[in-house]
């Protein structure tokens, strides 16, 4: 039985009046990629290659949310939550990527977007969280520049059906992952490990971002935004190498996406590796990429220490273990990242943009009285409210994830929900973290002075 005495040291009532709490999934991680005309996706071809996960496993049946999604959605609204964020499957929606619409996709999206308002949710929508269809791939996907105008046209078929209703979207979650893990590191699909790859999907990815905003505009829809994961780099010692190793990684994970989305600029450090290998004329699209948006997102889960590694080419760096506890994907615990970036990014918009975080949490795979994800939860809300004390503009935040599921390369084995569930039999049942969750959420009575 969950342990439903633990509970967090905040209410709602200590955060401003109108914050949106939250909880965040994705369309591969949850859904079930086999069902409703879907098309394959460049994720089932990197499972079906021996190595690329943990024993092979795959999202083809996931969390069944594709049918279970009324149960799913109650336990968000249970939990006393306003808003879930999810995204759209490119695949469901256009088994090629291109071309003919699956009708039965963007029904399920329609019937599943219905089903949050009817419950009193705010739908927060992603349109890319990284399941682009196979057939794209085979075209080179984000390598390939013409995968910012397919990925417009996909936008512009889905918002269409669905905008009327959504509260928030952004286009791409997390365009370090889409890129740089993917195309240089390897551990994403499509696992490739190629400096020429990694840096047009770096270019491609921003520039998809942008035709999707400049879509979205164009269809009169507002509260647009761009989701870009954080990892605070710190050095590994005290010494210079180890100094300019963190600036650099901070420059590929944070500021390029930042810069480009922000300032309409990249980091010169990290064109000194990428720029051999960018794209022609990309200085032409920075305009396009850095478009007005309305609110900025931040995913934040931990911090890495950097050192120099010699041997290696650019950027040779190299990662060394920190003194920090570590959650079960070996990350540290480190909630002054969170504050640190918030406040970063709210030097670098001037205090004139909404921020949100829009995923933290952590993967533990305790039962179900699951104190360390009360523990860490609690940790980041307390940066976030010193964040909102400072005068940060934040002004949501959102748990990742409602659900244990598909934790990519690593399989089913790393437990990131509020909620458990039996990968036998899909049962689910609510961890104590919920439970605490709920009474957290509980809103104040109203008095009567307040009603008048
Ligand atoms: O599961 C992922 C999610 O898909 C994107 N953000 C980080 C999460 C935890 O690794």
């Amino acid at each position: 039985m969950p342990d439903t005495t633990t509970g967090f040291g905040f209410r709602r009532a200590d955060f401003p009046q109108g914050f949106t709490f939250g909880a965040a999934t994705s369309a591969y991680q949850i859904e079930g990629a086999r069902f409703g005309g879907a098309g394959p996706s460049h994720w089932d071809t990197f499972a079906a290659t021996p190595g690329n996960t943990v024993r092979a496993e795959d999202g083809r049946l996931a969390c069944d949310h594709y049918h279970r999604w009324p149960a799913d959605l109650d336990l968000v609204r249970d939990a006393g939550l306003d808003a879930y964020r999810f995204s759209i499957s490119w695949a469901r929606v256009m088994p090629e990527g291109r071309g003919t619409p699956n009708a039965e996709g963007l029904d399920f999206y329609d019937r599943l977007v219905d089903g949050m308002l009817a419950r009193g949710l705010a739908p927060w929508a992603t349109l890319y969280h990284w399941e682009l269809p196979a057939a794209l791939a085979d075209l080179g996907g984000w390598r390939n520049r013409d995968v910012a105008g397919w990925f417009a046209d996909y936008t512009a078929l889905v918002m269409a059906r669905l905008g009327d209703r959504i509260h928030a979207t952004a286009p791409v979650n997390e365009p370090w992952c889409v890129a740089w893990l993917s195309h240089f590191l390897g551990h994403h699909a499509p696992g490739l490990r190629d400096i020429r790859a990694a840096a047009r999907a770096m270019h491609h990815v921003l520039l998809a971002h942008g035709r999707a905003i400049e879509v979205m505009r164009g269809l009169g829809l507002g509260n647009l935004g761009a989701v870009m994961n954080f990892e605070y780099a710190l050095p590994a010692d005290e010494s210079a190498e180890s100094e300019h190793a963190a600036r650099l990684y901070d420059g590929i994970y944070n500021r390029w996406f930042v810069g480009g989305v922000l300032e309409r600029a990249y980091p010169e450090d990290v064109l000194e590796g990428l720029g051999p290998h960018m794209p022609d004329g990309w200085q032409d699209d920075m305009a396009l990429i850095g478009q007005d948006l309305d609110w900025i997102g931040i995913n934040y889960y931990t911090c890495k220490r950097l050192a120099a590694n010699p041997e290696s080419p650019w950027p040779g760096l190299r990662e060394a273990p920190g003194p920090l506890p570590t959650t079960d994907m070996g990350w540290e615990i480190c909630p002054d990242g969170l504050l640190h970036f918030l406040t970063r990014l709210k030097d670098l918009t001037s205090g004139r943009l909404p921020i949100v975080v829009t995923e933290n949490g952590l993967a533990a795979a305790t039962p179900l009285e699951d104190r360390e994800r009360i523990a860490y939860l609690e940790a980041h809300l307390g940066a976030a409210r010193q964040a909102i004390a400072e005068g940060v503009p934040l002004a949501g935040y959102f748990i990742w994830s409602l659900l244990d599921n598909y934790e990519w390369a690593f399989g089913y084995e790393k437990r990131f929900g509020l909620v458990h569930v039996d990968f036998e039999t899909l049962e689910r049942t609510p961890k104590a973290s919920w439970h605490a969750l709920r009474r957290a959420m509980e809103r104040e009575p109203v008095t009567a002075q307040e009603a008048r």
